[in-house]
């Protein structure tokens, strides 16, 4: 019997004969994974730390198992809206409760690799994403907004959180570009390459960690440390991006993947 053609079996067909690429939007996740590094008067999250169960040995002769302890938040991960104390009292906001149909969109990629790289500190603004607009069409709705700063680039912990003695130093987005972003055009959410949604120096904006504040604020999404975004189009890529069901989670490491058009 015939089978109907549909969309997924489209889809299919276009992975199976690679015009569809499946992309690894996700880094490593070690002991030597980068974690963020908060004020000394704040409590950190520890990065990843994994230890043998068994290897086909005394402790388990056929089996080969570890146990890991590590914060929500390490390496390539979601930012839930209960994240932040402005998602705390939105519906839905947590790991376990986002509907998954949340976990899937398109992809709208804004290339800002080459201002980071001249300055650290560069900040998106509503100007770049309007601009971005006229190039590449306006963002739709349910979209992920990803920032391609070749970030995941920096090798070693050092480069990568870029601190000095006036704390981290990592693009990001200005506050007016996150409310654009959440209310006028309802993204998924935000994601980046770097260890955090907001910029190094976010904590001084007004208010202190927009893409935090305003975005959790509004029900939406993050997701941080993302690699490989110079491997995505500006637009036609769909992100799959579903974190661990952790009951009562803010966030989780997970798995990113781009299906990319050839
Ligand atoms: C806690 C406090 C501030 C920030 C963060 C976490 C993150 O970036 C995160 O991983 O969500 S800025
Ligand atoms: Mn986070």
């Amino acid at each position: 019997m015939n089978q109907k053609v549909t969309v997924l079996s489209l889809l299919v067909e276009e992975l199976r004969s690679g015009r569809v690429k499946v992309v690894d939007l996700t880094q490593p996740l070690g002991p030597d994974t980068p974690v963020i590094e908060l004020p000394d008067m704040f409590a950190q999250s520890p990065g990843l730390t994994i230890s043998q169960i068994s290897k086909y040995d005394d402790n388990g002769p056929a089996w080969y198992w570890n146990t890991i302890t590590l914060g929500e938040h390490t390496g390539t991960h979601f930012d839930a809206p209960v994240h932040w104390i402005t998602g705390r009292e939105r519906s839905s906001n947590t790991t376990d409760t986002i509907p998954v149909g949340q976990f899937v969109g398109p992809a709208c990629v804004i290339d800002v690799s080459e201002e980071a790289a001249q300055f650290n500190d560069f900040i998106l603004t509503r100007e770049h994403v309007l601009a971005w607009e006229g190039e590449n069409g306006k963002i739709q709705p349910g979209s992920w907004l990803l920032l391609r700063s070749d970030w995941s680039k920096r090798t070693g912990r050092d480069a990568f959180l870029n601190a000095d003695e006036e704390g981290p130093h990592s693009p990001g987005f200005h506050p007016d570009c996150v409310r654009f972003l959440a209310h006028e055009r309802d993204v998924l959410g935000v994601g980046v390459e770097t260890v955090g949604t907001d910029a190094g120096q976010a904590g001084g904006f007004d208010p202190p960690f927009p893409a935090h504040n305003i975005m959790h604020g509004a029900g939406k999404l993050g997701l941080a440390s993302l690699a490989n975004l110079d491997q995505l189009p500006p637009t036609g890529a769909v992100v799959i991006a579903a974190p661990l069901k952790i009951v009562n989670g803010s966030g989780s490491p997970l798995r990113v993947i781009a299906l990319v058009p050839s």
